[in-house]
């Protein structure tokens, strides 16, 4: 997988992949000083390579056929403190997601109220940065619906996934911006491959992302805050991994 992943996003750089469309389209993105002076990094060029090409683009959707016999659960197995055990072992009945920050209309919505939301069911691909990838089945609200609830404010640049995990001795995070939390395919999965989300996958919600890498697609969400930056909070690189390791902000597939 790493190897599909690594080719693929050497072929965007290079541009050999959509042949002359993609290398005029970029070369006409680089005659604008403004879009230069934004491509920081091979990983924006990444992004806004990914977006000149279909903005809301699909991740690839699979049929029931091609769901992996078995799908590892990775990083945090388990959610972390005496509150989180008490809902898991309630069935989450009285657990409720926070929706705060930007937003005209803080929320705590329990899951009654996310299962209420227009549902999406979709079969993907997830791709792990270590190299394995598996094929599940997830279920759940879109979170656009989620920010409309909330009156997401127009200066919220960003989504912040606050987990109820510690891993290596730190919370796990994770941010989005708001292109990626708009699309059709980003959920607040409650259930995976037709049952509740157990919680070595995330439970009672994980988010996903369906075209970036694993570790955006944080698990056992808590708390959802929209930021106008990501400066001031934890490293300030938007993420756990980003923070601690040096991965990309944007992991796009
Ligand atoms: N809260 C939280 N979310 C997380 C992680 C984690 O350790 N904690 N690991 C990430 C990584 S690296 C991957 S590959 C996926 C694994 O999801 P899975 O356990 O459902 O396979 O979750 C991601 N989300
Ligand atoms: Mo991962």
């Amino acid at each position: 997988m790493t190897k599909l992943i690594l080719s693929r996003r050497s072929l965007i750089r290079t541009g050999a992949l959509g042949g002359g469309l993609l290398l005029s389209g970029c070369d006409k993105l680089y005659q604008q000083p403004a879009f230069r002076g934004a491509l920081e990094s091979a990983e924006d060029l990444h992004r806004v390579t990914q977006r000149a090409l279909g903005g809301q683009a699909l991740a690839q959707e699979f049929r029931p056929a091609d769901l992996s016999p078995v799908f590892r659960a990775n990083g945090s197995k388990e959610g972390a403190g005496e509150a989180y055990k008490q809902h898991l072992a309630q069935g989450f009945d009285r657990w409720a997601l926070r929706v705060d920050g930007l937003v005209a209309r803080p929320l705590d919505l329990p899951l009654t109220a996310l299962k209420a939301l227009p549902q999406r069911v979709q079969i993907t691909r997830h791709d792990c940065v270590e190299g394995w990838s598996a094929i599940g089945q997830w279920h759940g609200p879109q979170l656009g619906h989620v920010l409309d609830l909330a009156r997401v404010s127009p200066s919220a640049r960003y989504l912040v996934f606050h987990c109820a995990d510690i891993y290596g001795g730190a919370p796990y995070y994770e941010s989005i911006d708001m292109m990626d939390a708009r699309h059709p395919q980003t959920i607040l999965a409650w259930a995976m491959n037709g049952r509740p989300l157990e919680e070595a996958h995330g439970a009672p919600v994980r988010l996903r992302v369906e075209r970036q890498l694993g570790y955006k697609h944080a698990k056992f969400v808590m708390r959802i805050e929209a930021r106008e930056t990501l400066a001031g909070l934890y490293g300030g690189k938007g993420g756990y991994w980003e923070d601690s390791s040096g991965y990309a902000w944007y992991a796009g597939i």
